[in-house]
């Protein structure tokens, strides 16, 4: 399917209502009714664009105040959870998607959103961003690139371009930088787009698509840290001499090496959906299985399965 297609079907769906569950006497959360504290984050800091969408997703999708889920891990950009008044967890370092998955499988009412940094989704918590993504957890995970650790002052990050000078590369950095959506594509995951704080209606579309997928949905989100990389993503901003070019129209969102090839273009690359596929979640997978299983025991006491445990044990 072509990404206009399926951006006009977003737009008769989106403008039709949000959440049909909502009863009529509860009215839409507004952002002074779901801010929290005050953002500690630096002036201009690029995670400001991301929060304030997320104030108004909630509104425009009628979101019930029980049911937000706000997963983070440690980071700047992890910080997000504070800054949201509903539920939420400031997680372990890299660790926010097995909470959230947790999350996700007992609680199939809930959409679990999770954000994080660059350092906390591709470095210490890499392996968990692999295997969340093929078992394909569903949850929507916004992660702010801004191509550096900004929380600990400037250390090169999975995402930093080589010849980066940081506090632990002096030199500049010598590593090859991972290209986070070719990662995404590769490792599973059923949801794949590209955002940028220089286009907010944009990252606003992505986010609603994102959270209509069923399925793990990944966003990868350039968000500028004006501290420690200051610049970094001028070359995708108008505003700055830049271009912020869109998924060609004629991209074929369904077909993974189209959206492969896609994600080699040359920086500053597209922004978009790059791919989208259905296929089975762990969440449906596991539903199942419980259901099958308790199908099998049905009527027996607690004692009685515990004991046909132990018989079979003999
Ligand atoms: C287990 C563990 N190791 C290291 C740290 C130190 N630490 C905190 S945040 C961070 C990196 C944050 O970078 P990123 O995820 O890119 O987030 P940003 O601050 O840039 O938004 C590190 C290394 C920690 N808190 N816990
Ligand atoms: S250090 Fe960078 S990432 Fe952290 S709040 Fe400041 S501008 Fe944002
Ligand atoms: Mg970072």
């Amino acid at each position: 399917m072509s990404v206009t297609a399926f951006s006009n079907e977003l737009l008769n769906r989106t403008t039709a209502g949000g959440n049909a569950s909502l009863p009529a006497e509860r009215k839409a959360l507004t952002k002074k009714e779901t801010a929290a504290d005050h953002p500690t984050w630096c002036p201009g800091c690029g995670d400001f664009s991301v929060l304030a969408l997320y104030y108004k997703l909630i509104e425009k999708r009628k979101m019930e105040h029980e049911k937000i889920t706000t997963v983070a891990g440690i980071g700047c950009s992890s910080r997000f959870p504070y800054f949201v008044q509903a539920h939420g967890a400031h997680f372990i370092h890299g660790r926010a998607l097995p909470f959230a998955s947790g999350v996700s499988l007992s609680r199939p009412d809930l959409h679990v959103f999770v954000f994080g940094g660059d350092g906390d989704a591709f470095s210490i918590g890499g392996n968990h961003f692999t295997h969340t993504a093929r078992k394909n957890v569903k949850m929507t995970y916004v992660v702010m690139d801004n191509f550096v650790y900004g929380l600990t002052k400037k250390q090169t990050s999975p995402t930093s371009p080589l010849g980066f000078k940081s506090k632990t590369d002096g030199w500049g950095s010598q590593d090859r930088p991972i290209n986070p959506m070719k990662q995404a594509i590769a490792a599973g995951a059923s949801f794949v787009a590209r955002a940028t704080a220089t286009n907010l209606p944009h990252l606003l579309q992505m986010m609603e698509l994102a959270m209509d997928h069923d399925g793990f949905s990944f966003i990868e989100f350039l968000s500028e840290c004006k501290e420690f990389y200051e610049g970094a993503f001028d070359a995708a901003n108008p505003r700055k001499g830049g271009a912020f070019l869109e998924v060609p129209k004629e991209h074929n969102f369904e077909d993974e090496y189209a959206a492969y090839k896609l994600a080699d273009a040359a920086w500053p690359g597209h922004f978009g959906l790059f791919y989208k596929t259905n296929r089975a979640t762990k969440n449906a997978n596991e539903a199942k299985l419980i259901a099958d299983h308790k199908a099998k025991v049905a009527g027996l006491e607690d004692w009685q399965i515990l004991q046909k445990s132990f018989d079979r044990m003999k």
